[in-house]
């Protein structure tokens, strides 16, 4: 059985993942004029100190040029200067592709979430990992757990990350926030060989370093969750979150539905990767 490291996805040992999936979870109704071209959400996740943007292959197979792609000892050797008019000959910002998916039209179902694109297909495509959603507690959580285990089997022999997406739903599901279940959720990643599980937040500390605890050495991704106002807030939480041991952030519509995404993942990587941004220490920016 093989893990794979995550150091491609992580700087300072922390990650912000940018995630870009909801064209695909919610409809279009997450956009705006901005936000709709996936194009202009490559050159924030790759400006913004992103260390993977997470998307579906068809937003991978139009808009993330894996020719561009260098890694960040290639991108340091050259020298390459970044700058935020987002004129990218290159990307250091490596791909996760999201092998299933489901729509919004079922709402009050149990949920499934089906494959739609392959290992292979993926890697082809340039990414580092595929990541995949486990609706722990659904009527279909077997479907989607064995699914996932001959994903993590074909991920892992081909070098790929592995991040599962352990989204307690379903009617056996009182709160997709219940510490116990949360922890559950986590656990059941690192029970299937997961390198990374993406998970919401309990709401406080205490229980949350236990729902990490538990995930062992199964990182833990925290998700961002609907726009809010209150960045102060968000900042607090990702402080939290990062205290109570987890790896990073995977978070979307808290930063390209923000006015300026770029000033939110500025202000977020200084939480994660610490002061400075682990600028110094990557990529050579300053
Ligand atoms: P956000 O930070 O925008 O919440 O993105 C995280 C995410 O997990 C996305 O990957 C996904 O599309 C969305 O949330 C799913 O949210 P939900 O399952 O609540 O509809």
């Amino acid at each position: 059985m093989k893990t794979v490291s995550l150091d491609p996805i992580l700087r300072n040992g922390r990650g912000m993942l940018l995630a870009y999936d909801h064209g695909f979870e919610h409809g279009p109704i997450e956009f705006d004029e901005r936000s709709a071209d996936p194009a202009w959400i490559m050159e924030i996740a790759d400006s913004g100190h992103f260390t993977g943007v997470v998307c579906q292959k068809g937003v991978a197979a139009h808009y993330y040029d894996k020719r561009k792609f260098v890694t960040s000892s290639a991108y340091d050797k050259a020298k390459h200067k970044r700058n935020q008019n987002f004129s990218s000959t290159s990307y250091k910002v490596p791909l996760i592709v999201k092998l299933n998916g489901k729509t919004s039209f079922h709402k009050g179902e149990e949920p499934v979430s089906v494959q739609n694109c392959t290992v292979e297909e993926a890697s082809a495509l340039g990414a580092v990992g595929v990541g995949y959603t486990i609706y722990v507690g659904s009527q279909f959580e077997n479907e989607m757990i064995k699914e996932f285990s001959e994903i993590e089997k074909e991920a892992h022999e081909a070098g790929l990350i592995v991040i599962g997406w352990m989204y307690p739903r379903g009617k056996h599901i009182a709160s997709d926030t219940d510490p116990e279940i949360l922890a559950y959720a986590a656990r059941l990643g690192l029970e299937l060989n997961a390198d990374a599980v993406k998970i919401k937040y309990t709401g406080d500390k205490k229980t949350f370093k236990n729902v990490v605890e538990v995930a062992g050495k199964t990182k833990v991704f925290v998700v961002g969750g609907p726009k809010t106002e209150n960045e102060a807030e968000l900042l607090e939480t990702a402080q939290d979150v990062l205290d109570c041991g987890a790896v990073g952030l995977a978070i979307g519509r808290n930063v390209w539905q923000a006015k300026e995404p770029l000033k939110v993942a500025e202000r977020l990587a200084e939480i994660v990767y610490g002061r400075g941004n682990g600028k110094e220490t990557a990529h050579g920016e300053v």
